[in-house]
């Protein structure tokens, strides 16, 4: 296989490719310099009207930008954003052509012939390969039971049909091992379900409103790259915008502050500003007692107090009006927020008063112990948040929540914005994910399977241990689809055991990515543009039609079209081998849109402004946003947002850190998304092909590393090989690793991650990982 940071090309191979030079500068353009055993063809002048033009959604977990294809001929020449949409995409989006005709391209199914990992596979054809996983679902579901099938899948491709095809798929089986938690933000959802009654509240069409934007642990500049504009925007409009971040990352740049953290302790920085908000009276007091449940009762053994035990959502407060305990939702009251309105020996106190108690050890000199975060920041911080309203966290699946107690980290920053009352407004709230599923029902593809067993899940960052330990029950048929399981789970090696482990592995993909060396077999699926499909999700606020532009390269089939035939080798084909556009109308039922609608392009089911929340309306039973949480009570944990020390880091693990003293954060780059787009030739061309591993001079120098030499990141899980960046735009004792690379290229990240599940959300929490660093011998 040809390595791929060989492969490079020139920059005019480059802007030829993406269209900056021919159809995008000047048009009508030339385009075709075809050879003809030699002998130059003709030059064909084409003009604008001679392409035909398709429109389709780029599908990863970023914005879901639309994207349109200019196809001549049946060859996909040239992508673009679409004029007429909202934002622009990047060079990633208009890259994809490349992915298209990437020399990596899975072409036909692949049968391992090889050792896993070697990469040695042989052609098959797609009936030997059917066959092939007819056969060993079969055996699987002889010898395990349904327990000994597992789906895996992930971001690769988030329209609406692929993976709830592929679980439905599973289901209509009789059922499978699927994961719980998430790769990406499961730590947000464990915090904003119970807190705010949904997840996804995106305020990116008013961030341009906002006064003040604070990146807690994360970095739109890069990761919500098509959207940066807004900031830039608010900035012009005299916004102050902060980063809070143990790395100067890109928004750094940009922003009016950096306030570097040390990784893993937001939670005791949240604790502090709220001791300041609450302390100087910055909270909104009527937005509390109208629209949360600050004001609910809570007696001395946790147990918040309702008026009929079985009515779980008759609260009580104290009406200091009436001087009686009420319902929360009792009429023309006036509830109790603080203890000094509640009378002098009540056996309760209010929610507001236990966050009060919570937050009172955090002084300042106690945050700059646990944070790094200088008494002067801190204050400036606090009350410059509570006081240029609207102000807006932006959170956006941060890499802050990445981290073992992510909920924690999620639901601190739900607290300050709730506190100030910047919640529902132009401007404020979280700024979390969110799109076009928010603001409408959409349908599943296909019916729910009648008898599905109830199977238990593998928490996704313990993939490759619970595998390799049999845990729940061991695992003989592993699906993997939509997902760079060997670059973005957790503890490589380990999930390299697992892979190797699993007697039967299915990787479908559209290249050879670092997962398909482990497979088994290797189904060749479509990339967007070369088959139907519908993106109603969670990342852009339009619901999209993806159409079919070409044919797809060689054998590639669609997901779906791969469970249809499996679905009637089982029985159940009427279910799943409909026409696609069946299914997409499935989907649809009920929102009043339709295909017909979309196909003249993307629509948004909601005006603009999009403000979740609006007015104060939370989608909880009660109405009201909660910050006493049961159900992290229910599992042993304080439902008060409370600062748990990390436990894989020096202060967490004293002795581990004598052999790996260094804290590594991960950071998402411009050049991928995750393992996706990093291998795309257009885009090495104008990014670096090598990972890089940040380093401060003083680590750096102690461990003779020098800049721009290569280092090893390891500790006991693994190894990372990455080019040192000295430099002093990263904290003292901590690292930044490069999320996404490659085998082929030298090797994930992921080989040094802590593989625990995050507590609250059963996620991820690479963020919580020690290592130590050398200089490559
Ligand atoms: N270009 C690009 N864009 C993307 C993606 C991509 O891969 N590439 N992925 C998309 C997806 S799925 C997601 S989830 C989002 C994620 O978007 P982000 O959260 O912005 O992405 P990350 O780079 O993971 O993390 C952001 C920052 O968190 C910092 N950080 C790490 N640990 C801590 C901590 O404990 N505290 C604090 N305060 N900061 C910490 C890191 O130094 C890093 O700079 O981006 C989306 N957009
Ligand atoms: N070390 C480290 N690990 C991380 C993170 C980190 O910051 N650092 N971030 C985490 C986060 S936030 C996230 S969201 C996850 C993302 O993790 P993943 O969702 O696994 O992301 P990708 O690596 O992009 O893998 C997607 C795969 O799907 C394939 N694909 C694309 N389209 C299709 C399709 O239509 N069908 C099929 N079958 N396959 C398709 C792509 O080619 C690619 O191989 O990673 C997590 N893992
Ligand atoms: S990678 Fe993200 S920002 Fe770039 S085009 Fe795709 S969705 Fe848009
Ligand atoms: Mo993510």
């Amino acid at each position: 296989m040809k390595n791929i940071s060989d492969i490079r090309m020139n920059r005019r191979t480059l802007l030829k490719g993406l269209g900056v030079i021919g159809l995008a500068s000047i048009s009508p353009c030339v385009f075709s310099m075809a050879m003809d055993k030699g002998k130059p063809l003709p030059r064909v002048r084409l003009k604008l009207s001679d392409y035909q033009t398709f429109r389709s959604t780029c599908a990863m977990e970023c914005l879901h930008c639309n994207l349109t294809a200019y196809v001549y001929q049946g060859e996909l020449k040239k992508i673009e954003a679409s004029k007429d949409f909202n934002v622009k995409c990047c060079l990633r989006g208009i890259s994809r052509t490349k992915w298209v005709y990437h020399q990596q391209r899975v072409k036909t199914p692949l049968l391992r012939v090889g050792e896993k990992g070697e990469g040695k596979f042989k052609p098959i054809s797609w009936d030997e390969a059917l066959d092939l996983v007819e056969l060993n679902i079969r055996n699987t579901l002889a010898s395990h039971g349904n327990k000994g099938l597992l789906i895996s899948s992930h971001a690769g491709n988030m329209d609406s049909i692929k993976n709830d095809m592929g679980k439905a798929f599973f289901d209509y089986l009789g059922g499978a091992t699927k994961r719980s938690g998430s790769l990406c933000c499961s730590a947000v959802t464990a915090a904003m379900i119970p807190m705010l009654g949904l997840r996804y509240a995106d305020m990116r069409d008013t961030i341009a409103d906002s006064r003040y934007i604070l990146c807690w642990g994360n970095n739109p500049a890069v990761t919500m790259q098509a959207y940066f504009k807004e900031y830039i925007k608010a900035q012009e409009r005299g916004a102050r915008l902060v980063v809070i971040d143990p790395r100067f990352n890109e928004t750094a740049a940009k922003a009016d502050e950096w306030i570097p953290i040390v990784p893993g302790t937001d939670t005791a920085l949240a604790l502090g500003m709220i001791k300041i908000i609450i302390e100087e009276q910055r909270y909104d007091a009527d937005f509390l007692r109208r629209h949360t449940g600050a004001v609910y009762l809570v007696n001395p053994q946790q147990k918040q107090l309702r008026e009929d035990p079985q009515d779980k959502e008759s609260y009580l407060v104290y009406d200091t009006l009436s001087r009686r305990l009420v319902r929360h939702d009792t009429p023309a009251i006036v509830p109790a927020l603080t203890q000094a309105e509640l009378p002098d020996n009540a056996a309760y106190t209010t929610v507001f008063e236990l966050i009060r108690q919570e937050s009172a050890p955090w002084t300042v000199e106690k945050v700059a112990t646990e944070t790094d975060i200088p008494a002067a920041s801190l204050l400036r911080l606090a009350r410059e948040y509570a006081s240029n309203t609207p102000s807006m966290i932006v959170q956006n699946m941060s890499g802050a929540q990445r981290t073992e107690f992510g909920t924690y980290v999620a639901a601190s920053q739900f607290y300050l914005a709730l506190l100030t009352g910047n919640m529902g407004k132009a401007g404020g709230g979280v700024c979390d994910a969110g799109g076009a599923k928010q603001m409408m029902k959409f349908s599943p593809p296909l019916p729910p399977a009648p008898n599905v067993q109830k199977i238990p899940p593998i928490p996704v960052a313990k993939t490759g241990e619970w595998i390799v330990n049999d845990r729940p029950h061991p695992i003989n048929f592993w699906w993997i689809m939509t997902m760079g399981a060997l670059t973005q789970l957790p503890n490589t090696n380990m999930v390299k055991k697992a892979l190797k482990k699993v007697p039967f592995v299915v990787v479908a993909d559209n290249l050879m990515s670092s997962t398909t060396l482990y497979a088994d077999l290797v189904l060749p699926v479509t990339t967007i543009f070369e088959d139907l499909s519908l993106m109603a999700g969670v990342r852009s606020h339009y619901v999209q039609l993806m159409e079919k532009a070409v044919e797809p390269v060689a054998e590639a089939k669609p997901d779906y079209w791969i469970f249809a035939r499996l679905a009637e080798r089982f029985g159940f084909g009427e279910v799943f081998n409909q026409p696609i556009e069946h299914y997409i109308e499935n989907c649809l039922a009920g929102t009043g849109l339709t295909i017909e609608q979309l196909r003249k392009g993307p629509i948004k089911p909601a005006p603009t402004p999009w403000i979740p929340f609006k007015d104060g309306i939370f989608r909880t039973p009660t109405k009201k946003a909660h910050f006493f949480i049961e159900e992290w009570q229910k599992k042993d944990f304080p439902p008060i947002v409370t600062y748990m020390q990390v436990k894989e880091s020096p202060k967490g693990s004293p002795e581990l850190a004598k052999t790996y003293p260094l804290m590594a954060v991960q950071r998402k780059l411009a050049r991928s998304i995750h393992s996706s787009h990093g291998m795309n030739e257009w885009i090495l061309e104008v990014q670096r092909n090598q990972p890089n591993i940040m380093i401060h001079p003083d680590d750096a120098a102690s461990r003779h590393i020098r800049n721009g030499e290569w280092a090893i990141a390891f500790n006991h899980r693994g190894e990372h090989r990455a080019l040192a960046v000295v430099t002093r735009q990263i904290k003292r004792g901590v690292v930044c690793l490069d999320n996404g690379w490659w085998e082929q290229q030298g090797g994930s990240s992921s080989h040094v991650t802590n593989d625990h599940a995050e507590v609250l959300g059963n996620g991820h929490c690479c963020n919580s990982t020690l290592v130590d660093v050398r200089a490559e011998a």
